[in-house]
């Protein structure tokens, strides 16, 4: 059979080289470049067999290691709303992706049952990748594997996460937008625009925004957009991935956020609004260097709260207020910012697993979900009451109902709601701080973050870590827990907590005090415990 001829050329094109284990993970999978050939393949498999059950509507396969270095990648797979992959669907890719080259083809045929996928469907995949030099050979794996089981492979090349997220939901739901990066430059950048028609600049605002690109896609795409724009922004981009920049390589969101120090490869002045970007483009957090060259972070937390204010502001504006809006975050949320969502925005805060697709989904339980990991990935989800809401306040409100309607409207256009996206909460933040004639300093004095300390610890077997209450508690091994709370009541303002990495061989360890030296020490203390 023409299944047969499939899977003989799996064998020849795309072997199995390795015995180790890999599992789709909270980022599907990732690991060694050199590792994932043969992953990538059967997710091209898996992806026409998802489709087909989901009749025939779009899938994506993205092939990025996000923030990891360059020896790194992974595959992980989009749902056809542009979400990740439902969790039941994640034992299936392990499934595929561990079994023999000679037992490939009767565990696929046992999970089309199992699934029961009607093999005569068409299948349409979406395909993107990011800038790593691995990219391009695990792309073509891909749609290989979507082929050989007579499926429809679309590439979209060098795309940032994000915006094949957004194509994947626009091809399946054509209100969302029109399904090329170029749609997608028209709905967010568009929307941008329109908004700053609407708005003046003022007070402390300034257009001059500088980029850490982190070497990657996102920074590239910032470079073809800034062409687009008329002096609503002024963007500097450094890190493009040229000048032997490596990417992420000390450089980029997540190695701000988490070494709290400055990128390498970026012009620093004073005062001046930096925004970081991860290698993939999905997330983004804000800093900026004063006189003594310390730096000040902005982080998701910063963003979800920014984000939140304004919307609920407009909200007020215009006469919404019956429209429930809400916030989700993780552990990992710096404590002063949970204080201040609660206690001076009086906004409902919900604290979930880390991981998006869990922030996502206890988001739509509102009518406007705010949802940010303090890493920077975030965006914010409107139900379709919300939208109805305000498209009648802005057909039957009064003139200044109407006018705060219509901001809010352009506001959700200009917000990829598929999932976190670093330019799109770009042009969500630079919106607020000019609606605002706000500075990055204005934006900084809402709140003060607590002194928080990050950090990994290498252990035998990391599962051997397992936790409840939203990650915040362990329950093994046994006494653990006991000793971090010990270790916590002897610090002013003293939370911590240990979790296994969905993403990495490691322990993470997290640990937050009121003052710098006492959250370092904290840390290290818990991470000594762990050890
Ligand atoms: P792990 O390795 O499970 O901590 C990391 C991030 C997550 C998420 C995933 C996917 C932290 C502490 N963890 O997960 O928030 O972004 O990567 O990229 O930032
Ligand atoms: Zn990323």
């Amino acid at each position: 059979s023409s299944l047969r001829v499939v899977y003989a050329f799996a064998r020849e094109m795309h072997p199995k080289t390795t015995d180790v284990f890999i599992q789709y993970g909270t980022a599907g999978f990732r690991t060694k470049a050199n590792l994932l050939e043969h992953v990538v393949y059967r997710m091209g498999l898996l992806a026409v067999i998802r489709s087909r059950v989901k009749n025939g509507r779009t899938i994506g396969i993205m092939i990025t290691a996000s923030h990891n270095l360059e020896p790194d990648n992974g595959v992980k797979l989009i749902d056809p709303d542009g979400e990740m992959l439902e969790q039941s669907w994640e034992d299936i890719a392990t499934r595929m992706a561990n079994v023999s080259d000679n037992d490939l083809e009767s565990i696929t045929g046992q999970i089309i049952k199992e699934v029961n996928a009607d093999m005569s469907l068409k299948a349409s995949v979406y395909i993107g990748m990011d800038t790593r030099y691995t990219s391009p050979r695990l792309a073509a794996a891909a749609a290989n594997g979507v082929i050989a089981l007579k499926g429809t492979p679309k590439e979209f090349g060098i795309v940032t996460t994000p915006i094949l997220h957004f194509c994947v939901k626009c091809r399946n739901d054509n209100t969302y937008g029109v399904p090329t990066e170029e749609g997608y430059y028209e709905k967010i950048v568009g929307s941008f625009k329109r908004i700053r028609q609407k708005l003046s600049v003022s007070g402390d605002y300034n257009t001059t925004l500088y980029v850490d690109g982190a070497n990657g896609v996102g920074g590239k795409k910032l470079n073809i957009i800034k062409k687009t724009l008329d002096g609503e922004l002024d963007l500097m981009l450094f890190n493009l991935g040229g000048n032997g920049g490596k990417l992420n390589l000390n450089c980029g969101a997540d190695y701000v956020k988490v070494s709290q120090s400055v990128p390498v490869g970026v012009e620093h002045v004073p005062y001046q609004r930096v925004a970081s970007l991860d290698g993939d483009g999905d997330r983004i957090v804000y800093y900026y260097v004063d006189d003594d060259k310390k730096m000040h972070l902005l982080d998701g937390d910063r963003i979800a709260t920014l984000l939140a204010s304004y919307i609920t502001e407009l909200l007020n504006n215009c006469g919404a207020n019956s429209l429930k809006l809400g916030l989700v975050q993780t552990a990992y949320a710096n404590g002063a910012s949970t204080k201040y969502i609660t206690e001076e925005l009086k906004i409902p805060v919900s604290c979930v697993k880390t991981g998006v697709k869990n922030l996502h989904h206890e988001a739509l339980k509102y009518d406007i979900g705010i949802y940010f990991e303090a890493n920077g990935h975030g965006t914010v989800v409107y139900s379709n009451e919300a939208k109805n809401t305000l498209k009648k306040i802005d057909e039957d409100g009064d003139a200044e109902q109407r006018k705060s309607a219509q901001i809010l409207l352009d506001f959700i256009n200009m917000t990829n709601e598929t999932v976190g996206d670093a330019i799109s909460d770009l042009f969500l933040v630079e919106t607020v701080l000019c609606a605002r004639g706000q500075n990055i300093t204005g934006w900084e004095t809402t709140y003060q973050d607590l002194p928080c300390r990050q950090l990994k610890v290498t252990v035998q077997d990391r599962n051997a870590i397992q936790t409840t209450d939203a990650e915040r508690r362990c329950i093994s091994p046994e006494g653990l827990q006991e000793r971090i709370d010990e270790l916590v009541c002897k610090v002013e303002s003293g939370r911590a907590f240990v979790r296994p990495s969905g993403t990495e061989d490691i322990v993470r360890v997290y640990a937050e005090g009121d003052t710098q030296e006492s959250a370092d020490k904290l840390a290290e203390d818990v991470a000594q415990a762990v050890r």
